[in-house]
């Protein structure tokens, strides 16, 4: 039963619109992926056919056929040697540079994909969607999280549908970009019909990017073993349509805004003079005992010693927890490190807060 699970699964794959080996390609860059798969495996092919034959045949034909028979001495061949060589390399080449390209692809989110962030926890995933002005009202963020109330106690029953975990909500033909990180261990987020796989590590933000040209639902996996219920971290990405997106999305942040929530940049505007970081730094463009802190972020830091630095979330999250990592040029390392003071809502509230100062 076992040894037919791959079958049986590859054939279901084939019934959904992929094939023996993959699921079907749900986004715009899936086919390259599975172009270097389909070149590397019919190459690997050929060579493993072509090399097989070659040696049952060279077995069978000089095999010794009697105890007189001596084995000739064969001083090697540079044409032969120099062909199976250069051959070859050209065909890894060729590999890498498909490989490489279609990399580079998928590791440069376009300038104008929508942001989602994703934090990967035990053992749910949840996602947040940034504050937004829709037709000249502010609505806060909000966030699509694990499992809903009826959902939780599959924890004490695991036979309950895990199929009630939040789903990741996108429009069909536009890019979106995830920026994502952990509040505990390692987990991987794992999209097969997108060909999309990255890690998601604590304090430490990773990003991919991707569009799906059309309106489906596509299975979410954790791929980084996690602990007990690895298995439950299991989600969907939503692609609805452009307007049923948009009228998704106004709904979230209508109830968000009437729940009374305060959205990460209100919370980190608070945090922001309750933890005494307006004492010096000011958000006007002028220098306090710190550098001001609006329209820093995307830019580039000098840092002591010479180096620079992109500020994104990762930079900030350090500056906040471990200033003395990296300090500013020109400025004294005077910044208290607030590892330990803040909790990671906080931490992120800071940072949405800093992103939103122009
Ligand atoms: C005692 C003064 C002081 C306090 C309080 C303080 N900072 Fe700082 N901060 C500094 C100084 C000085 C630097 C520049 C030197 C360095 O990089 O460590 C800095 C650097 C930074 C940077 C890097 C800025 C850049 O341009 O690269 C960020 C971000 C930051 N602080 C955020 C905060 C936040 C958020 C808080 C409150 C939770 C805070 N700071 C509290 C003094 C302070
Ligand atoms: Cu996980």
């Amino acid at each position: 039963m076992t040894m037919l699970l791959p079958l049986m699964t590859a054939s279901a794959a084939r019934a959904e619109g992929g094939t023996f080996w993959m699921p079907k390609a749900a986004s715009t860059y899936a086919q390259d992926v599975d172009d270097v798969f389909y070149f590397i495996y019919y190459t690997d092919a050929v060579f493993f056919a072509v090399l097989m034959a070659a040696m049952i045949l060279m077995a069978i034909k000089y095999r010794r056929k009697g105890e007189a028979e001596v084995t000739p001495v064969i001083k090697g061949n540079h044409t032969l040697e120099l062909a199976w060589s250069v051959f070859p390399t050209f065909l890894l080449v060729a590999m890498f540079w498909l490989g490489f390209k279609g990399w580079m692809n998928m590791a440069v989110p376009p300038a104008d994909a929508m942001e989602v962030r994703v934090i990967g926890q035990k053992w749910n995933w949840t996602y947040q969607y940034p504050a937004a002005n829709i037709d000249g009202v502010d609505y806060p963020s909000f966030e699509v999280a694990g499992a809903d109330a009826a959902c939780m106690d599959r924890v004490t029953d695991p036979s309950r549908d895990i199929e009630c975990n939040a789903a990741l909500v996108v429009p069909a033909g536009k890019p979106v970009k995830l920026v994502m990180n952990s509040r505990d261990v390692l987990h991987s987020f794992f999209v097969p019909d997108f060909r999309m796989k990255r890690d998601v590590i604590p304090g430490r933000y990773t990003q991919q990017w991707f569009e799906a040209p059309e309106v489906g639902e596509h299975n979410v996996f954790c791929t980084e073993y996690c602990g007990d219920r690895h298995g439950y971290m299991y989600s969907k990405v939503q692609v609805k349509s452009p307007a049923d997106f948009e009228a998704w999305k106004l709904e979230q942040h209508k109830k968000a805004a009437a729940s009374g929530l305060v959205s990460g940049a209100e919370l980190g505007a608070q945090l922001f003079a309750s933890k005494g970081c307006a004492g010096c730094h000011k958000i006007d463009g002028t220098k306090l005992v710190g550098p001001w802190l609006n329209g820093k972020f995307g830019t580039v830091e000098q840092l002591e010693g010479g180096a620079t630095v992109t500020i994104d979330e990762g930079y900030l999250r350090e500056s906040i927890l471990v200033p003395g990592a990296k300090v500013v040029a020109g400025y004294p390392p005077s910044m208290p490190p607030y590892q330990g003071q803040l909790d990671d809502r906080q931490v992120e509230g800071l940072i949405e807060y800093i992103k939103s100062l122009k």
